[in-house]
């Protein structure tokens, strides 16, 4: 039987990919079936702070599993950033395409012309307000200074994955969905389940 499992996220792409790379093994509900709860603010400073401040805000009206996932992009070029702040990169109400775009100008300021980077998920697992388990995925790759390719969403048209020629934006979304860090740190969290949870 399928597990449910609330994912905390508001993000509509994310919450497609959770459900595509974890299938038939889990019932993923999402954020729409809890109104009561308000915008999580994001305030720590660590990818596995704000999955946890995710993870737990929901698991206070979800009688259930609750998943959090916290991502972001790491250019080594930026000293990191983005960073935690990938999707406020731009400024608190930024979209996409905004983030996009300073990105890119940031990257044709520097003298290099490769820019080495990483996406990174951190994935919660909270039940009963406490914590139960951190999965962590990376994966490496680099950032081209344009926008190329129509799938995906946030920061996949600027990001090359080692071992490809073409952006997270341009593969199929299978593809995508076997090697991104999403998908490592969900692997990783099913192994754990299918001891822990699916016993
Ligand atoms: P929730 O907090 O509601 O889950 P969010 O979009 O605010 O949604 P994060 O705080 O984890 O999520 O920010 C992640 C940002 O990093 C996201 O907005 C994208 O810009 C970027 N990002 C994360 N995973 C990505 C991926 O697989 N492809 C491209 N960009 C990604």
């Amino acid at each position: 039987m399928a597990i449910p499992l609330l994912c905390s996220t508001r993000n509509a792409h994310k919450l497609g990919e959770i459900r595509a790379i974890l299938g038939p093994a889990f019932e993923v509900w999402d954020l729409s079936t809890i109104p009561e709860l308000g915008e999580v603010e994001e305030s720590g400073v660590t990818f596995e702070e704000n999955a946890a401040l995710k993870a737990l805000a929901a698991s206070r009206y979800f009688d259930g599993w609750v998943l959090a996932d916290d991502s972001g992009l790491e250019a080594d070029a930026l000293g990191g950033e983005p960073g935690v702040r990938s999707a406020r990169f731009a400024g608190e109400l930024a979209t996409d395409s905004d983030n996009r775009h300073l990105l890119i100008q940031r990257l044709l300021a520097l003298p290099s012309q490769r820019f080495a980077a990483r996406f990174r998920c951190t994935i919660v697992i909270a039940k009963n307000q406490k914590i139960f388990g951190t999965f962590h995925g990376t994966v490496e790759g680099h950032l081209i200074p344009e926008v190329r390719g129509g799938g995906g969403f946030g920061y996949d048209p600027l990001f090359i994955p080692e071992g490809h020629t073409v952006t997270f934006a341009e593969l199929p979304a299978e593809l995508k969905n076997t090697l991104s860090h999403r998908a490592r740190a969900l692997h990783a969290f099913r192994n754990w389940a299918a001891e822990a949870i699916a016993r």
